[in-house]
């Protein structure tokens, strides 16, 4: 893409770019290119438009934002046009907005800004009549769009009928219609299994889901809505003065708004809450792509008035994109602990989703072959929330003449191994087996990781360190490393040294089930590693068990059994096991008999702070005592243990009539228990 060509051609290249990527995103629900590559052309030609007025033509995306609506559906006509909002993308430019706005007013006047999140979806309106809904519309270009009516009626959080009795007879009400990441996870989880596309992020998803004709696939989807505001022909403030109010107003009559909403004195209230919410983004359950701030008093709104087709009283303050483009420039392969390769993107680094991102996982060859992706293609990378940053589209139109193909490997990378892939799984196996040393490796990572043996200090890097100096092989090596051998290598000091050591000890003082846990057999996870614990009690009997008798045990399958016995029929992993028990972990005897299964079959429920353990801590204790500990109080629940500054959970259990106890009855039951 050359940037030196003249502004008249350049800005021609751009409108046919803008043009293509605009139709791709709005009438046929497939870009081909990330958000932020869209603006950036986007303000280019803003820019050469604005400085070469001559070069505007009618026809400019410029002129235009949004899509035209698709022929199938009806068009809708916006008696009040849907507005869009400008975008402002620093603190700069924000203050900026601030600037405009109190320049416009008599010094005296006071006002607020309202902030809310401003959610990554489709704007929506719907048209309700005596209170019932009549009528549901895309946005479309703000002055037209598409009849959604059948669609938006089966969205779970859109009221069908109004509450209360205060609406006006005609009431037109605007927001946002997303999917929730859960949901968008599990729609590709779906498409996966059938082998079908992907959608590419959850807002896409919202709008292929919309625009189904028929409503039926739209009901499968778990859309929701959240409602920002109330387009009325006559005058709004007879019912309210401001725009929480507004909000509030929706929410008495049935509707979902955002319960993140704040009113703020003044910018400064604004960029706070702004830094509170990009520090709170990774963890909602949907995608923001900013924050709208506005002024809230309406009469302040009106003074104000609109610039073209967006108003000068609000704003969207951008967050860092969570996609972007860049390129994928080799493919290098992971083995895992249980020899599972994972093919991991090796990229030119790009910011994105707020850090630099050079790794990106292709999950499995089947995914590789789906994205249809080449090194050396341009691809678009996702970062949200939690997760690991995905390549989620190619962009085919810019794959250079030498991109080479992704060939999927025969032997393992490590060890040489022949590779294998089970009748009906999508991942492909190194059969090393302990030979590889990336299985031990992984291995004993997964044996020092905080959910299995503890072993405090014990990261994934010195567990590099100490396997490529060849002071381990396996995990039970681990207990006879000494200090001065850990004070030898490279950022180890004595200090630290005798901290591994004491440590490595501390963890010989264990629980059988998180032994089982961290042995890494495959398929068993927390919960089985205690169900096979409390069923066989003892190591030896679980040991000497054939697949009919761990067949018995609650949650182990024919697979998981197999896996099992397949494990301890390894000579290697036996002496493994006998060599970590005679370097002294032990765990206390899990008692048979009435006492063993004391809280057999209840629910508990801790909440609050404790202060003679951890919540993790007690929560392991209940479950060695046979109970199932919960996050939610529910009338399943049987006890709530309370420590001090409980909230809601416990006021929910006093108010379903659940027992409850503080953390002196708890430690009671633990010690009946014999857990203390
Ligand atoms: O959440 C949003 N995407 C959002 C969009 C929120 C708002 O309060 C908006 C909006 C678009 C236009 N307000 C206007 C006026």
């Amino acid at each position: 893409m050359t940037k030196t060509s003249s502004p008249e051609s350049r800005a021609a290249v751009l409108r046919e770019q803008l043009h293509l990527y605009n139709h791709q995103y709005y009438v046929l629900d497939q870009p081909s290119v990330p958000d932020v590559e869209y603006d950036r052309l986007f303000r280019e030609l803003q820019d050469i438009e604005a400085q070469h007025p001559e070069l505007r033509t009618p026809d400019s995306p410029t002129q235009r934002v949004g899509g035209e609506p698709l022929s199938a559906f009806k068009t809708v006509r916006h008696e009040i046009p849907m507005l869009s909002l400008d975008n402002v993308f620093s603190e700069q430019e924000l203050r900026d907005f601030d600037r405009r706005v109190r320049s416009r007013l008599a010094d005296q006047e006071t006002f607020h800004y309202a902030c809310e999140p401003k959610l990554d979806g489709i704007a929506a309106s719907l048209l309700y009549v005596d209170g019932v809904l009549v009528r549901g519309a895309t946005r479309g270009d703000g002055q037209q769009g598409e009849d959604i009516t059948q669609n938006v009626r089966t969205v779970a959080s859109i009221p069908l009928k109004l509450q209360g009795d205060d609406w006006p007879d005609e009431l037109e009400v605007r927001g946002e219609i997303y999917l929730p990441r859960a949901g968008f996870e599990k729609i590709n989880a779906q498409a996966r299994q059938n082998d079908s596309k992907l959608f590419v992020n959850p807002r896409n998803a919202a709008a292929g889901s919309l625009r189904q004709l028929d409503s039926r696939i739209t009901a499968s989807r778990p859309l929701e809505m959240c409602c920002y505001s109330v387009a009325l022909a006559e005058d709004q403030q007879q019912l309210f003065k401001s725009h929480s109010e507004g909000l509030q107003k929706l929410a008495q009559w049935g509707f979902l708004v955002s319960p993140l909403l704040n009113v703020v004195d003044d910018i400064e209230g604004c960029l706070d809450y702004y830094q509170s919410l990009l520090a709170q983004r990774d963890g909602l359950a949907y995608d923001i792509d900013g924050i709208v701030f506005k002024v809230n008093e309406l009469s302040v709104q009106d003074t104000l008035g609109f610039v073209s087709r967006a108003p000068r009283w609000a704003i969207a303050h951008k967050f860092p994109a969570q996609e972007e483009i860049t390129t994928l420039k080799e493919v290098e392969f992971q083995v895992g602990r249980t020899g599972a390769i994972t093919p991991v993107a090796k990229l030119e680094p790009v910011f994105v989703g707020g850090v630099t991102v050079s790794n990106a996982t292709l999950h499995n060859f089947d995914e590789v072959q789906r994205l249809g992706v080449m090194i050396g293609d341009d691809i678009i990378i996702r970062r949200a929330g939690d997760v690991i940053p995905q390549i989620v589209q190619v962009v085919e139109d810019r794959r250079p003449a030498d991109a080479r193909a992704i060939q999927i490997p025969e032997h393992c990378p490590v060890c040489e191994s022949p590779l294998e892939k089970a009748p009906g799984e999508a991942v492909l196996r190194c059969t090393g087996g302990l030979i590889c040393g990336a299985q031990r490796r992984e291995g004993i990572k997964h044996f020092a990781s905080r959910k299995a043996m503890d072993i405090d200090g014990l990261g994934d890097k010195l567990v590099d360190q100490l396997v490529d100096s060849g002071l381990i092989e396996t995990i039970a090596d681990l207990y006879s490393l000494t200090a001065p051998q850990l004070a030898g290598l490279e950022r180890m000091g004595q200090k630290s040294a005798d901290n591994l050591i004491a440590a490595l000890n501390k963890s010989k003082d264990t629980t059988l089930p998180r032994f089982l846990f961290a042995l890494g057999i495959r398929e068993v996870g927390e919960a089985t590693a205690r169900n096979l614990a409390l069923h066989f009690v003892s190591l030896e009997n679980l040991m000497a068990a054939d697949q009919e008798a761990l067949l018995v045990v609650d949650d182990v399958g024919p697979i998981v059994a197999s896996h099992i016995a397949a494990f301890f029929a390894v000579e290697h992993n036996r002496d493994v096991v006998a060599a970590l028990v005679a370097a002294g972990i032990r765990w206390p005897e899990i008692k048979t008999g009435s006492d063993a299964q004391l809280l057999s079959g209840q629910t508990w429920v801790l909440t609050g702070n404790l202060e003679a353990m951890t919540r993790a801590e007690a929560k392991e204790k209940l479950q060695a005592l046979g109970a199932k500990v919960a996050g939610s109080v529910s009338a399943k629940t049987d006890c709530v243990a309370a420590g001090s500054a409980a909230g809601s959970k416990l006021a929910k259990a006093q108010s379903l009539g659940i027992k409850t106890l503080d953390e002196e009855g708890l430690i009671a039951v633990l010690k009946e228990g014999g857990q203390l």
